[in-house]
């Protein structure tokens, strides 16, 4: 039995209350990834129950998740949200997708003729910091990755994102349609103008005119997204049979109950009355960005790090350990807290609360998980911070030794001489810098010369370059615990 020929859920179970026939597809998604499915077709859900709303989704992936949009294709476009903490796990059923589309299965002019509905009003996206094609410290286009080059010669047959998107507003310029917006739901600050000037300058170097029609006509609203959903595994879908009667949805993903979405109000077209279930609309989402990349995912990437190497498999492992929960609460409050701008926000309280996050045992968030696309995450999530400390002289400790961490991790062994399976985009030119860098000194030289990552200025300050190679040595010479717990933090710090 599969979840739309249901009926007989258990009652605990909550399901659409609303008529489906109803909901139009006026927002298309990219990247059918758990991550929207917890998150923001979640808040569409709640809108269509409590509100009335009309405003469902058409779902497309590109390269991945072929199964998964077959699966949920399977089951009626329905699919099981779980919520999980220590009290237990709580289901909903989620109806709001009204149109599931594979770009390698369905094929491009499918796609297409989706995005070109007069209907849609927004294009949303979960396609991860590397689906950009973006260089991660300076926010501009990275014309030299390959399906960028390939974008540029051919713009009717994409194979980026953001190649994609250009293909279908050419063709709703084309027939006199409006631009959609086109909102970035991506953990990188100003995701907006990131997307933005990704689809500029692609434009400019396909097409002058189409070039000037996107700068003038398309919005690009920033959003700040938060939700811990773990990558589905086994037990996951597991436990999801167990809530639905037996009924297995492997379209289901589980969550944890936290979830918050602030988001710039700029929506031409219009837009979901999002602030009637929870959503922040704000002028600026800058200030919040900058606090929730720096505050929970700056330490996530330390825990990550330093958490695998000292063989942490769960960030609720890591809290576990005094010394890391010490450690991260200090990089919250002592190194993040201070760089960041937010008002009107208790940074303790917030800190108090991600840390309650993190010691979810229910959620077995993986390490290894967190750890991937180093390369893409440490800009946004460490080196800004560390760029204002330098600026303002002040101690950096935890950042300089989480990117020492991430220095040793992608060394590929760990400290018991396993290897470590990386993933990262840029996991070849890693593996050649390490390769022709001697262990050491050497091996940090070698892996600061990566531009996209640390710019050029970091790589030519004497005192990021001196902070985050004794952190190196000192990982090397102890390992991540030690190095931890060896951190100068001061208790009574009057920040803690
Ligand atoms: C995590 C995020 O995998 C990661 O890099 O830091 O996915 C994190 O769980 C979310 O941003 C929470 O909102």
């Amino acid at each position: 039995m599969t979840l739309s020929s249901n009926g007989t859920l258990p009652a605990a179970i909550a399901q659409p209350g609303y008529d489906r026939q109803q909901l139009k597809p006026r927002i298309l998604h990219l990247g059918f990834g758990a991550f929207f499915r917890a998150h923001q077709a979640v808040y569409a859900e709640r809108l269509a129950n409590d509100h009335a709303s009309d405003w469902g989704y058409a779902v497309v992936s590109m390269h991945n998740g072929q199964q998964k949009i077959a699966d949920l294709q399977q089951q009626g476009l329905l699919y099981t949200v779980a919520e999980m903490d220590g009290t237990g796990w709580r289901g909903q059923v989620v109806g709001v997708v009204r149109q599931a589309l594979h770009l390698q299965v369905d094929g491009l002019e499918a796609v297409l003729e989706a995005m070109a509905q007069p209907e849609v009003a927004i294009v949303s996206l979960t396609i991860s910091e590397k689906g950009y094609c973006y260089q991660p410290a300076s926010g501009q286009l990275l014309s030299e990755h390959p399906d960028i080059q390939h974008d540029i010669a051919n713009p009717l047959h994409p194979q980026s994102a953001p190649g994609l998107i250009l293909a279908a507003l050419r063709l709703r310029r084309e027939r006199g349609l409006p631009a959609f917006a086109v909102m970035s739901c991506d953990n990188m600050p100003a995701n907006g103008q990131v997307t933005r000037n990704v689809l500029c300058q692609l434009a400019q170097r396909q097409d002058a005119e189409l070039a000037d029609w996107v700068t003038q006509q398309v919005a690009f609203p920033s959003t700040m997204v938060d939700r811990i959903v773990p990558a589905v595994t086994a037990e996951t879908q597991q436990r999801i049979a167990g809530l639905l009667g037996g009924i297995a949805d492997p379209a289901g993903v589980a969550c944890e109950p936290f979830s918050q979405w602030v988001i710039e109000d700029n929506f031409p077209q219009g837009r979901p009355a999002w602030e009637k279930v929870g959503a922040e609309l704000v002028h600026d989402v800058l200030p919040y960005e900058e606090m929730k990349l720096r505050m929970l995912n700056g330490s996530h990437s330390f825990l990550a790090y330093l958490g695998y190497l000292a063989g942490y498999a769960h960030i609720s492992d890591c809290m576990q350990d005094a010394y890391f929960e010490r450690a991260a609460r200090h990089l919250m409050l002592a190194e993040q807290a201070p760089t960041l701008q937010v008002c009107g926000v208790d940074l303790a309280q917030y800190a108090d609360s991600l840390l309650a996050r993190y010691r979810n045992t229910a959620l077995k968030h993986r390490t290894w998980q967190i750890a991937m696309d180093g390369t893409q995450k440490l800009p946004q999530r460490l080196l800004d911070a560390i760029r204002l400390h330098l600026a303002q002289d002040s101690d950096f400790s935890c950042l300089a030794l989480g990117v020492a961490a991430w220095m040793r991790y992608v060394g590929g062994q760990d400290e018991q001489g396993q290897a470590i399976d990386i993933s990262d985009p840029l996991r070849e030119r890693l593996a050649d810098l390490v390769g022709n860098s001697r262990e050491g000194a050497e091996r940090v030289r070698a892996l600061l010369q990566l531009e996209t990552v640390f710019g050029r200025d970091l790589p030519d300050n004497s005192r990021f370059v001196k902070a985050v190679t004794d952190a190196y040595l000192a990982l090397l010479a102890q390992g991540a615990k030690a190095s931890v717990a060896a951190l100068p933090i001061h208790q009574d710090s009057p920040q803690e």
